[in-house]
């Protein structure tokens, strides 16, 4: 496995930390927000390190088609894919990042105001 020293991400999928995990493959993990900002919120992460959505694609071996693929199984298996979620990757500091393990956001549950803040 890919893995960096000091990430809490990695962390997580080692089982270091606690998290509350909803889903799991065998290259994504899946767990609760800390801070939910919807009703549905979680973080999909691969178990392999990489620190944002750029890197991710650029893996070139379909792991960034699992995530998202995971994402909208948390969806379905949380019931919010019928009703609409929105999947989020902030990428860089200046949207937003501030794991810098990639990871995706699902969230739903409530109505999502378009554009975002
Ligand atoms: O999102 C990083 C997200 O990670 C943010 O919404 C809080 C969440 N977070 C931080 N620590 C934890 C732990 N330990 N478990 C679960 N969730 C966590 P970003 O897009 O980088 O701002």
């Amino acid at each position: 496995m890919v893995s960096e020293a000091d990430c809490l991400f990695c962390k997580i999928v080692a089982g270091e930390i606690p998290a509350k995990i909803v889903h799991e493959t065998d290259r994504t993990l899946a767990f609760r927000d800390v801070n939910p900002q919807a009703p549905t919120h979680v973080l999909v992460v691969p178990k392999d390190h990489y620190p944002d959505a750029a890197a991710l694609a650029a893996a070139d071996h379909g792991l960034a088609d699992d995530v998202i693929k995971a994402a909208h199984a948390v969806a379905e298996q949380e019931g919010v894919a019928a009703s609409g979620y929105r999947l989020v990757f902030n990428t860089g500091a200046g949207a937003g990042q501030t794991v810098f393990h990639v990871h995706g956001h699902v969230l739903g549950g409530r109505g999502l105001a378009w554009p975002p803040g």
